[in-house]
């Protein structure tokens, strides 16, 4: 009889033991420095609020940076560290095109150090600064569990590896969404992040002027909003920008669907969500969508869900000092 007990006990221990292991990654929680740092949620918010309130397009730039931060090496502040001499770092890839909005993400750090010293990771910083961010430009608003800590490795290959570039279509954006294990609806929920911001012209001149090689276009693209697109980045000037969700890139709203089923949405990838028939049927189901208060509920929900990859808890990391520095020891 006991022989046939043992081998359940140690099975049933292994399976409490990985869900135990599985429930670290996620023990997050929204208190972790209600004791330690009263006030961080009012410092954050506030600093936030003066950057946005006076120029929105940090909301974009803040949410992109949440996004590449977390889809390398997990939600860990690996995408703010700077390159040394000894290493190429996220910052430095080609994917990071063009992130902007360090500067927020130290004033919000230098703030939050002068009250609380060595407290605040730089990870939950980022994550709370996004929030905040989206929120004063009228966006929704979800909760942010903390307790992340900051990783110390950043590597410029991985950013190449793990974020989705604009050409690739709708398996590739599934697997790549996989990958973090996120769903085929958050990747149809999270791509109308691009409601809000600006791409660089760099980004679009395959798809506008050469898409296979003989001088065309994109036919997934409206012809005549190719000629709007081509007024706007005409072929030397890469660094132009163009708006993602046109006439409409400050406002987080429900438009972005809308540009999609107009064959005006500016990616590949985001055209892309027409060949799905779950993302189809997410894209439309929000076409003349009066309100924005399902795809603000889902928006919310996934961004929980993606705030939470890989994130390095406990003894894990560490609380880095200056956002773009690996503390010395
Ligand atoms: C699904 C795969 C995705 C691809 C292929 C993609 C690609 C891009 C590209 C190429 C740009 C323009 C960069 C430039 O030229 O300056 C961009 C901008 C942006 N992306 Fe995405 N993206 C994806 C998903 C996401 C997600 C999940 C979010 C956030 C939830 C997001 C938020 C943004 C925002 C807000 C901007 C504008 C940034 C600014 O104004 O500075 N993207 N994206
Ligand atoms: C960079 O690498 C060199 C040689 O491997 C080493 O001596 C130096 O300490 C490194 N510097 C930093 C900042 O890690
Ligand atoms: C997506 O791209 C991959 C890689 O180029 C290709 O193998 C696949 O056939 C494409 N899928 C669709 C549906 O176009
Ligand atoms: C996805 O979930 C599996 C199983 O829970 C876990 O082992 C893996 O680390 C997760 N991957 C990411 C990127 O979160
Ligand atoms: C278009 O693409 C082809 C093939 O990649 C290349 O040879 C050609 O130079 C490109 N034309 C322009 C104007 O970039
Ligand atoms: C675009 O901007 C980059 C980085 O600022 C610069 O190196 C490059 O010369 C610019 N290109 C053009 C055509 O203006
Ligand atoms: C979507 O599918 C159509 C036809 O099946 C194809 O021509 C187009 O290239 C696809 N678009 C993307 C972005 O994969
Ligand atoms: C998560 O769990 C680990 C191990 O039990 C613990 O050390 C760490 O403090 C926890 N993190 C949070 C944010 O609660
Ligand atoms: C914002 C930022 O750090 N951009 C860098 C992206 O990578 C290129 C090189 O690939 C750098 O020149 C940029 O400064």
């Amino acid at each position: 009889m006991a022989t046939n007990v043992i081998p359940k006990l140690v099975s049933t221990f292994v399976v409490v033991f990985i869900l135990v292991q599985q429930a670290n990654a996620q023990n997050l929680t929204e208190g972790y420095y209600k004791k330690t740092c009263p006030s961080l949620e009012k410092i954050v918010y506030d600093v936030v609020y003066r950057y946005v309130h006076h120029v929105p397009g940090f909301a974009a730039a803040l949410l992109r940076m949440h996004f590449h931060d977390c889809f390398v090496r997990g939600c860990d502040a690996s995408v703010l560290i700077k390159s040394t001499p000894n290493n190429t770092a996220e910052r430095d890839s080609i994917p990071n095109a063009s992130l902007r909005g360090f500067e927020v993400i130290d004033a919000v750090k230098a703030a939050v150090e002068k009250k609380c010293r060595r407290t605040v990771s730089c990870a939950d910083i980022l994550a709370l600064s996004t929030r905040d961010a989206v929120t004063v430009i009228g966006g929704p608003s979800w909760p942010v569990p903390l307790g992340r800590k900051d990783g110390r490795i950043s590597v410029a290959l991985e950013a190449l590896l793990n974020l989705p570039p604009p050409f690739f279509n709708a398996t590739q954006l599934i697997a790549a969404f996989a990958a973090k294990n996120l769903t085929v609806k958050d990747l149809v929920v999270l791509s109308g992040g691009h409601t809000i911001g600006i791409s660089h012209c760099s980004s679009i001149t395959t798809r506008i002027y050469n898409f296979t090689g003989i001088g065309d276009f994109d036919p997934a693209l409206d012809p005549a909003y190719v000629r709007t697109l081509k007024r706007l980045c005409p072929p030397p000037k890469v660094n132009n920008t163009v708006e993602m969700d046109p006439k409409s890139s400050k406002s987080f709203d429900v438009n972005y669907y809308n540009t999609l089923v107009q064959n005006k949405g500016l990616f590949q990838s985001d055209a892309a969500l027409l060949n799905n028939s779950e993302t189809n049927a997410y894209v439309r189901s929000h076409v003349a969508s009066s309100s924005a208060s399902s795809f603000f509920k889902d928006f919310a929900d996934s961004m929980v869900k993606m705030g939470k990859i890989e994130v390095l808890t406990g003894s894990a990391g560490e609380i880095r000092l200056k956002c773009s520095v690996i503390n010395k020891n």
